[in-house]
């Protein structure tokens, strides 16, 4: 792994529906002009260091997430981007988009209507309503086995959907548990024992892909108008503040698959912190492509100071201090 003696990188912050991104807008490697699945192996095998920089303690916390702007390999396309979390790399994330979108409308790079970004799994499409709500068309979502059964010693026998909305979902309806903002400590604890028992008992995505998202659900808080309300476990151990725009796409393609949803109809999904997703799917060529529509403010625009004599200069993290 490649660092610097002395670097700055610039970053701007946001908050969708309560979940926050930190778009690195200048200071990243250079990452080459191939497809950002590629940028993607480059970033992770040869510059971790800035995603363990800037999103670990001391200068981030297990919440964040980020999200390297680059250049398109397409020039047709509005960018690209990479998405990162405390312990790795994301697929596509729905709330990081909303926040990208806003981030360019406040640096003037994005006007409003509809545009394309590159994604490590895809291209997607955004359409920017005003400098705050953004509409994500994202990759194709599916479900890959209904009704999983999982025994785990804690809770007995559980049972969930596996489904792909640009990550990896295990989701519960019958769970039993209190879905509230009070009670976030006991449900991480719950979704943390289904997420390392998916992984113990070799329940994985159909290319071996572990299964790192465990979503829960239950009712709509009263008069929030939503559908239903979610609790997301993110696979660093942080909950999603939002209501996860890759989580809802794959509930919304359970949903369809069931019956229980048409093509087009919009599913309210409100977040364990109250804020609120609007998700619809159009059926393309036989395939799920759901669209999220939220909302993301700007909370900082900073300069971050990486100094290689600093002992947690590359962040706090569960494998030591990286260099
Ligand atoms: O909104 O897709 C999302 C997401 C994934 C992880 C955190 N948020």
């Amino acid at each position: 792994m490649d660092t610097l003696a002395k670097h700055c990188v610039e970053v701007i912050d946001s908050h969708t529906g309560g979940e926050p991104t930190r778009v690195v807008i200048a200071g990243g490697p250079d990452l080459g002009d191939g497809a950002m699945a590629e940028r993607l192996a480059l970033l992770r095998g040869r510059h971790d260091w800035l995603r363990s920089a800037i999103i670990n303690e001391p200068r981030g916390s297990d919440v964040l997430v980020g999200a390297l702007l680059c250049e398109p390999a397409n020039p047709k396309n509005t960018g690209g981007v990479i998405f990162f979390n405390n312990i790795g790399y994301l697929g596509m994330c729905g709330h990081g988009t909303i926040g990208l979108a806003v981030t360019l409308a406040f640096l003037d790079r994005l006007d409003v209507g509809a545009h394309r970004l590159e994604t490590p799994p895809g291209e997607i499409s955004l359409t920017l309503h005003d400098g705050n709500r953004v509409t994500v068309g994202n990759v194709p979502s599916y479900r890959h086995r209904r009704r999983q059964s999982l025994r785990t010693p804690e809770f007995g026998e559980v049972c969930g959907d596996i489904a792909w909305g640009g990550n990896w979902f295990f989701l519960v309806s019958d769970h039993g548990q209190r879905l509230a903002y009070d009670n976030v400590g006991k449900l991480s604890e719950y979704a943390g024992v289904i997420r390392r028992e998916l992984d113990r008992q070799g329940i994985r995505g159909p290319d071996g892909e572990p299964i790192d998202h465990i979503e829960l659900f239950g009712p709509p808080s009263a008069g929030s108008g939503a559908d239903s309300r979610n609790f997301v476990l993110c696979p660093g151990g942080a909950y999603d503040r939002s209501p996860c725009g890759t989580g809802t796409s794959a509930k919304v393609a359970c949903l369809i698959e069931d019956g229980e949803l048409a093509p087009g109809q919009v599913w309210r999904q409100e977040s364990i912190a109250g804020s609120i997703f609007e998700v619809r799917a159009d059926l393309r060529d036989g395939r799920i492509v759901p669209e999220i529509t939220g909302t993301a403010y700007i909370t900082g625009r900073s300069t971050l100071w990486l100094d290689s004599t600093d002992p947690f200069c590359y962040g706090i993290s569960a494998s030591g201090v990286k260099r």
